[in-house]
């Protein structure tokens, strides 16, 4: 396990599930063993409880646990035992007639036998459920698709759901069953449509088999005949090498990423070629585990870095793009720091909070960097979890949205201040991740241990601001990461879906889309690489999004760790065919855009674009994005033929701080042009 440490005066901002956000380095520190004593038998000990609904037993070989569960509660006998150090324990569990064992937590995971080697004092959780249970067939494209789900033939009560229009009807698509009944669902689509596909616990397009051992909710998909996956789930493109494990990982205003881990060079990749090699960048210094963001001119700004886990080193750093050097800033910050966040404020000045400095203390005091030098924000010293997720808020504030479950406004005037927002719902979203999707709207997912499926919502526009529930994903993820798409969607990929920091046998392969309009999540489909604790994505010019990273921590070796990128289409670029969509193209547009002007766009698509976004370069690690943010542009057409379209800019930096965004144009089935790279600014 890694080093444990608390500092006083935590626990004003922690929840039992945010403390963790504290607890894990970037690498493994090895358990200490016993002293050798040849005559000494050491014994360790196992200890069994419970959890859920339902009763059960768990019994051990060799012999000492025979744990009775009730109502999810271990007996206060029995579920504790002492085995020689070094003794392979297997557990069993077995549930009462009615009831469910549905997974062991805690050292085991799985619903088989738990085998624990006592080379330690070890606990695991058995959770038992109480049946019947709810079993529902969904949609999985709503508003799309028609089709019946129906049970096997002599089941009863038998499932027969009737889906029109991606609804399912309000009879005949859920029923009660006993624990273990095995259910064998068959989808046919109606004339005119296909079956897509089920999602979890099921997949592919043949009949799902599911055991009732808990309830569950079964989405099946129907879409339009004809009509391909890559429409309405995107599509994975090959992995590929790359040279160094992409912890930190940014894109340049010269369309170029810049991507780096603890071991190797930073390093250089072109999406717009593909077949290009990668190009080192020697770095400045161990920037692994900085913060970091885009400078109003285009350069990546870079605070703090690794000494040690835990222990911050107190330099800054800068790459400049159209050199492709680092150099190192001339003055350092006034405590080192590790596993900070860097925010660009309304003025272009950079906000770095958090993080633990040279000692492995944590740093309380806010420090801005303006360009030449630092200033501390004396009057705002806080303590906030690593990597915290900040948020520039149109009212000019800086909001902390979590993972701990107090959010706050840090006002920068002054010496600094902070005020009280108003709690989360989910207490801890502990390495969940979180985005403004919209100015002062943020959305915050997952996270959490065991993590959650859930999200939520809130709206800094509004007077008295408040987290609100929406629809949960469709699979509960930790060290995960949300990006902002082109269209204002967000996507959602890699994580775990397992309890503890990195649960590496639990991967969450299936990307999630979300839709801000309906609130609404889409299951896209699945990366072939398992990405979870360092894993990075990033929205690249074109419109697709980069994934890349994982490993180099936690225990994961470099050898064991991903040193592969692929690249996810989303299916805003497909037709209902499969076929590529055509896209609107600019065929010029301002390099820079000021606050409060007007932009000019000329598109040969003038009739067909409405809409646009302007949205902020990525700078992503350890599952936030620094620097992402959108802003939306309405367009308003010149007469015909003319071919320029008008749209407001931002009216100042509290809605998009000065810096490089991509320019999008979204004609009306919602495709993106490729985006154009502009500056915006006073
Ligand atoms: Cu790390």
């Amino acid at each position: 396990m890694p080093p444990v440490r608390l500092l006083p005066g935590l626990a004003l901002l922690l929840s039992a599930g945010g403390a963790l956000a504290f607890l894990h380095g970037c690498q493994d520190t090895p358990e200490p063993t016993d002293p050798a004593l040849a005559v000494t038998v050491i014994q360790k000990t196992l200890t069994v409880t419970g959890s859920g609904s339902g009763d059960g037993v768990v019994t051990s070989s060799p012999v000492g646990i025979n744990c009775t569960v009730t109502a999810g509660v271990a007996a206060a006998t029995g579920c504790k035992a002492q085995f020689n150090k070094g003794t392979v324990v297997v557990l069993t569990a077995a549930p009462k007639s009615g009831h469910s064992f549905l997974r062991w937590f805690g050292y085991c995971s799985g619903s088989g036998t738990c085998t624990v080697p006592m080379t330690a004092d070890r606990s695991v959780q058995a959770r038992f459920l109480k049946g019947p249970f709810t079993v529902k067939i969904s949609s999985g494209t709503p508003g799309l698709g028609n089709g019946v789900v129906k049970s096997q033939a002599g089941l009863s009560p038998a499932l027969n759901c009737l889906i029109t229009n991606g609804t399912p009807a309000t009879t005949g698509c859920s029923a009660r069953y006993p624990a273990y009944t095995s259910l064998t669902l068959t989808a046919t689509p109606a004339s005119g449509f296909a079956f897509a596909g089920w999602s979890a616990p099921c997949s592919g397009t043949g009949t799902c088999q599911y055991t009732v051992l808990q309830g569950k909710t079964i989405p099946a998909s129907f879409a339009a005949s004809g009509s391909s996956t890559a429409a309405t789930q995107g599509e994975w493109q090959p992995a590929f090498a790359t040279p160094v494990v992409a912890i930190h990982m940014h894109l340049l205003p010269t369309g170029k990423v810049i991507l780096w881990g603890d071991q190797g060079d930073s390093q250089l990749w072109d999406p717009a070629n593909p077949g290009a090699v990668f190009t080192p960048a020697t770095k400045p210094y161990r920037i692994f585990c900085s913060g970091h963001s885009l400078l109003p001119d285009g350069r990546l700004f870079v605070a703090g870095g690794h000494i040690t886990n835990d222990h911050g080193l107190a330099k800054g750093a800068i790459f400049d793009p159209s050199l492709g050097t680092w150099s190192t800033t001339a003055t350092s910050m006034a405590q080192g720091r590790w596993y900070p966040t860097t925010t660009t404020l309304p003025d272009g000045e950079m906000l770095v909070v958090s993080g633990a400095d040279e000692n492995a203390a944590f740093v309380t005091i806010p420090e801005i960097w303006n360009g030449s030098g630092w200033r501390r924000l004396t009057g705002a010293a806080l303590t906030l979890p690593y990597y915290p997720a900040m948020f520039l808020a149109p009212s000019g504030q800086v909001f902390y949205a979590g993972p701990t479950q107090s959010t706050q406004y840090l006002s920068v005037a002054d010496d600094g201040k902070w005020t009280t927002v108003g709690n989360r719902i989910v207490a801890s979203r502990d390495y969940g991740s979180a985005v403004m999707y919209a100015p002062g709207k943020i959305l915050y997912a997952g996270g959490g241990d065991p993590p959650t499926q859930s999200a939520e919502v809130i709206n800094l526009n509004d007077a008295a601001p408040a987290w609100r529930a929406i629809p949960s994903m469709a699979y509960a993820r930790r060290q995960m990461l949300v990006t902002i798409l082109a269209d204002g969607k967000v996507l959602v990929t890699h994580g775990t879906s397992g309890a503890g920091f990195n649960d590496v046998t639990r991967p969450v392969y299936y990307a999630e889309l979300w839709n801000p309009a309906s609130e609404s999540w889409t299951t896209m489909a699945p990366e072939s690489v398992l990405r979870v604790y360092h894993s990075t994505a990033l929205l690249l010019p074109d419109g697709r999004v980069l994934s890349s990273g994982s490993g180099e921590g936690a225990g994961i070796t470099y050898a064991n760790s991903q040193l592969s990128a692929q690249i996810f289409s989303p299916p805003y670029l497909f037709n209902p065919d499969g076929s590529l969509a055509a896209r609107p193209t600019i065929t010029s547009a301002p390099s820079t855009i000021a606050y409060g002007q007007t932009i000019d766009v000329q598109t040969p698509d003038a009739g067909s674009v409405t809409r646009g976004t302007l949205i902020r370069l990525s700078s992503v690690t350890h599952a936030f994005n620094q620097s992402q943010l959108i802003y939306p542009l309405t367009f308003t057409p010149d007469a015909p033929p003319s071919n320029t379209l008008h749209a407001p800019a931002p009216a100042s930096g509290n809605l998009a701080p000065p810096g490089p965004y991509m320019l999008f144009l979204l004609n009306a089935a919602g495709v993106p042009s490729v985006a154009k790279m502009v500056t915006v600014g006073p």
